[in-house]
């Protein structure tokens, strides 16, 4: 196995391109690729502060990293969900690598700041714990970038990511959210742009990438996603990118270029009538927004204890 670039050894092989690359070249294709995206969808201009959400895993830890790297001017957030030892553990990767590189992170807590965590969330809910984390991480990250003057919100999701959002979407047609379902989201009613600079790459790649470049995540997967369907969409994915490498970016760029805009005015229908939440101020079209509603219902509940089998 050749590298593509300097036919030196190579080290990993990324099928999608059908090309092998050693170490160097491996991380600069990477960083190429965020490149190419910021410049393709406008994601940041010269000179904003980013703000990247982090959770501890892989994704977000790369993203921040390859900014960085691109030379943006980024820092990191963290929420602690309150999801047992997955919170506090994937909370120490978060801040071990802000500490070693001398990096801002600001968090958040939501036992400590609203009075719940995801578990009790779900529980006084009766919803799927991924529904109100959601939420809750989506908000929190709105509210930190504002509060804190950041003029963009960066996320880790990366191409297996959206193909698999982008999957369960259209076998629903849930075309609202497919009117939503692009790499950018502009800045609206005074909350930040929202961007995902890792659309062109894989998660196999960003393992890799943290690998090579000595980045310590947590592995281990949530374990409040087990069962849910996001996962069973990245499987049934996978299995087609293994016959057809190469699909899942197709399906996903070719979504981008050929049918999001035909949705989009579904989704601007759903923005209509949006209003400053009586609380908060995020925008919501009741008198308080999700948010709000769901630290009423969810700080008066009976802390939930997460029982896992590690
Ligand atoms: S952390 Fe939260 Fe994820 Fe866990 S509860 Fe679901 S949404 S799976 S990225
Ligand atoms: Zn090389
Ligand atoms: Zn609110």
């Amino acid at each position: 196995m050749k590298c593509r670039v300097c036919r030196g050894p190579a080290v990993i092989d990324v099928r999608r391109q059908n090309a092998n690359y050693c170490a160097g070249h491996f991380l600069r294709m990477c960083r190429d690729q965020v490149a190419k995206a910021i410049a393709e969808f406008s994601m940041i201009e010269p000179g904003e502060r980013v703000l990247v959400a982090v959770s501890g895993g892989k994704d977000s830890l790369a993203c921040w990293d390859i900014l960085r790297q691109l030379g943006y001017d980024a820092d990191g957030f963290v929420i602690g969900l309150g999801i047992g030892e997955y919170s506090d553990e994937s909370s120490t990767y978060a801040h071990a690598y802000a500490d070693d590189r001398g990096l801002t992170l600001i968090t958040c807590n939501l036992r400590d700041d609203y009075g719940f965590d995801i578990p009790t969330a779900a529980s006084a809910t009766r919803r799927v714990p991924c529904s109100a984390c959601g939420l809750s991480k989506r908000h929190l990250f709105d509210k930190a970038a504002r509060d804190n003057g950041y003029d963009v919100v960066a996320t880790g999701h990366n191409l297996d990511d959206e193909a698999a959002v982008l999957f369960g979407n259209v076998l629903h047609w849930q075309t609202e959210y497919l009117g939503r379902q692009l790499p950018v989201l502009p800045a609206r009613n005074g909350f930040p742009r929202k961007v995902k600079p890792l659309v062109r790459l894989g998660e196999r790649e960003m393992a890799a990438y943290c690998v090579l470049t000595g980045i310590d995540y947590i592995v281990e997967e949530c374990p409040m996603a087990a069962g849910n369907k996001h996962l069973g969409y990245k499987e049934a994915l996978n299995q087609i990118e293994a016959q057809s490498p190469g699909s899942k970016l197709d399906f996903y760029f070719g979504f981008l270029k050929r049918a999001s805009g035909r949705f989009v005015p579904e989704a601007e229908v759903e923005q209509e009538g949006l209003g400053p939440c009586e609380r908060c101020g995020a925008p919501t079209t009741d008198r308080l927004c999700a948010f709000c509603k769901l630290v009423e219902r969810a700080s008066g509940a009976d802390p939930v204890t997460l029982r896992t089998s590690r």
